[in-house]
């Protein structure tokens, strides 16, 4: 097997805590996944076991929908995965970043680390991957290089409707002169740390920006906040035991996914809210896909 990262793609993302353009898959499986996403958009107007289509979509995708296991594990993109966080991995969380043509949603900047119960790890990687075009004018990711040296730093909770983060958490100060965009073609990816800054702004293109982000973990990883927390094993072994292993889902919205997913987010609920000035729902979506 050829290492899909070079030596200076891995010593940059060690560097930079952020890394991109790296090639997931070509442009016609990503127009293929892009179509699927949609048609389940498509078919479920109404609620699913109670919530949106949305909320599915925003967090621990994976434990109802066969097509978010299926992109987390393309082997191309584990492969590359491997090279940083090594031969065991796990999916925490599979999420779909949507934001339609002419409107205001934005990200704001943040640490994912914040609120995800995990501590301080560097055990950790997100792989967000482009399945329509993400220029800088479909509002791509915005990293600050280095940042992830930092510790978890303080944020304030905005709420504010046009954020697609669930507490619409904000790093204050952020030094905005030293970001780079990091645009993606469909079918590319980008690599980011938990602890670098990263945001984006609104889409100002003609079509919609879709990406799915994948937080990988390793079996070391802790959950201080949490106990124990839920993942999927992908490759490998867990030795460890310190996650509850989640299996994939044998179809969308079986039973047995609907009632895991009610689990997970119940369990994961308290370490979000935790220190929250207003009413956290988890990663909450209305019937219109957007966040309270
Ligand atoms: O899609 C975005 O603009 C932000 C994604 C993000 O914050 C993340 O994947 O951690």
């Amino acid at each position: 097997m050829t290492d899909p990262l070079s030596r200076a793609q891995l010593d940059r993302y060690r560097r930079d805590g952020c890394l991109w353009p790296v090639p997931a898959f070509d442009e016609e499986t990503a127009r293929g996944f892009r179509a699927e996403v949609e048609a389940l958009e498509a078919a479920h107007a109404e609620p699913i076991g109670g919530r949106p289509l949305g909320q599915y979509f925003r967090v621990n995708g994976q434990v109802v929908l066969p097509l978010l296991c299926r992109i987390a594990t393309v082997p191309g993109v584990l492969d590359a995965v491997e090279q940083v966080l090594g031969p065991n991995l796990l999916v925490w969380s599979v999420e779909l970043f949507i934001k339609e043509p002419g409107t205001d949603k934005i990200v704001s900047w943040h640490q994912d680390l914040t609120y995800w119960g995990m501590g301080e790890t560097d055990e950790e990687l997100t792989a967000w991957i482009a399945l329509s075009d993400v220029s800088e004018r479909a509002g791509c990711m915005r990293f600050i290089p280095g940042s992830h040296l930092n510790p978890i730093l303080p944020h304030a909770d905005s709420y504010a409707a046009d954020n697609l983060l669930s507490r619409g958490q904000s790093l204050e100060g952020v030094d905005e002169a030293a970001a780079v965009h990091g645009p993606l073609a469909p079918g590319e990816m980008s690599f980011h740390h938990g602890r670098t800054f990263h945001a984006s702004g609104p889409n100002r293109g003609d079509d919609r920006r879709i990406g799915v982000a994948i937080r990988y973990v390793t079996p070391e990883v802790r959950q201080p906040d949490m106990g124990r927390d839920y993942a999927m094993l992908v490759r490998g072994m867990d030795r460890m035991q310190g996650w509850i292993n989640v299996a994939p889902p044998q179809r969308a919205f079986d039973p047995a996914g609907l009632r895991l997913y009610d689990e997970i987010l119940a369990a994961q609920a308290a370490v979000l809210a935790a220190g929250a000035t207003g009413n956290v729902a988890l990663y909450g979506v209305t019937a219109e896909g957007t966040m309270p």
